[in-house]
C-alpha cells in the first residue's frame, strides 16, 4: 500500500467531521490527492448498516450484534474503498474507524479487548492507520454540541457514564501508543483547533511525500 491512511477520533460532538473537511483543504491545496470517508458507512451497503446502528428501536441491540455489524460495514467498507485509495496512492481521511470500536464497544459496552483484537485481525489483516488524531474534549461539552442538532441517535441517547468511558479509552490507547496518535484539544474553540492542525502539518505533509 503506498498511499497514508489517517483516522479522525474523539467523543460525541468532538469536531471531526469540521476538522477533517479542514485538513482535506489543507493538503490538496499542496497537491496532495485525499479521499474522504467515514465509519460506519462508506460505501452504499455500509451506509445501509450505519442506519441499523444508528437507529433508535424497540428491539435492544446486543453488544455482539453491534459489534458484528461495526465489522461487517467496515469489511465492505475496506475491500471497496479504503484498500483501493491506498493502493492508488492516496491520502484517506477517515471519520472514525476501528478506534472507535474499542472505545465504543469495548470501553462503552464492555465487551473485551481480546475479542475486538480478534476481529480486527479477522477484517483488516496486518492494515492499520498509519496516524490517528484523537479530538479529546470533556463530555459535557461534546454532548452539549450534539444537543443542538436535535434528535439523538442511539449512541447519543447513552449517560455520561458510557461516554466518559468512551473518552478513557481513546486516551489510554493514545498513550500505549504515541509514535500512532496525537491528542488534539477539541474543547478549544475553532481556530485554536484548526492551529494545532496547522501545526501537525509539516509531518503529515511529510509522511504524505514520503
Ligand atoms: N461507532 C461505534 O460505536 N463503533 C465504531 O466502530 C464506529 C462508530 C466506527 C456514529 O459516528 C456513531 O457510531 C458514533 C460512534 C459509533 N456515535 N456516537 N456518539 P459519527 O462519527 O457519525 O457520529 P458522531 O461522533 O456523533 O459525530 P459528531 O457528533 O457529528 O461529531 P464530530 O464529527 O466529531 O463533530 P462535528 O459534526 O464536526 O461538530 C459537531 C458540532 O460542534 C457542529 O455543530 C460544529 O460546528 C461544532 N463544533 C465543532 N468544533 C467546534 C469547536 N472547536 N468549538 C465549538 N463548536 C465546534
Amino acid at each position: 500500500m503506498s498511499g497514508l491512511f489517517i483516522t479522525l477520533e474523539g467523543p460525541e460532538g468532538a469536531g471531526k467531521s469540521t476538522n477533517r473537511e479542514y485538513l482535506a483543504e489543507c493538503l490538496r491545496a499542496r497537491g496532495i490527492e485525499v479521499l474522504l470517508t467515514r465509519e460506519p458507512g462508506g460505501t452504499p451497503l455500509a451506509e445501509r448498516i450505519r442506519e441499523l446502528l444508528l437507529a433508535p428501536s424497540d428491539e435492544p441491540m446486543c453488544a455482539d450484534a453491534e459489534l458484528l455489524l461495526m465489522f461487517a460495514a467496515r469489511a465492505q467498507h475496506l475491500q471497496a474503498v479504503i484498500r483501493p485509495a491506498l493502493r492508488k496512492g492516496s491520502v484517506v481521511l477517515c471519520d472514525r474507524f476501528t478506534d472507535a470500536t474499542y472505545a465504543y464497544q469495548g470501553g462503552g459496552r464492555g465487551v473485551s479487548f481480546e475479542r475486538i483484537g480478534i476481529l480486527e485481525d479477522f477484517v483488516q489483516g496486518a492494515l492499520r492507520p498509519d496516524l490517528t488524531l484523537v479530538f479529546d474534549l470533556p463530555v459535557e461539552v461534546g454532548l452539549s454540541r450534539a444537543a443542538t442538532r436535535g434528535r439523538l441517535d442511539r449512541f447519543e441517547q447513552e449517560g455520561r457514564g458510557f461516554f466518559e468511558a468512551v473518552r478513557n479509552t481513546y486516551l489510554q490507547r493514545a498513550a500505549a501508543a504515541p509514535s500512532r496518535y496525537r491528542v488534539i484539544d477539541a474543547g478549544q474553540d475553532l481556530a485554536r483547533v484548526q492551529q494545532a492542525l496547522d501545526q501537525l502539518l509539516p509531518e503529515l505533509l511529510e509522511r504524505c511525500l514520503a
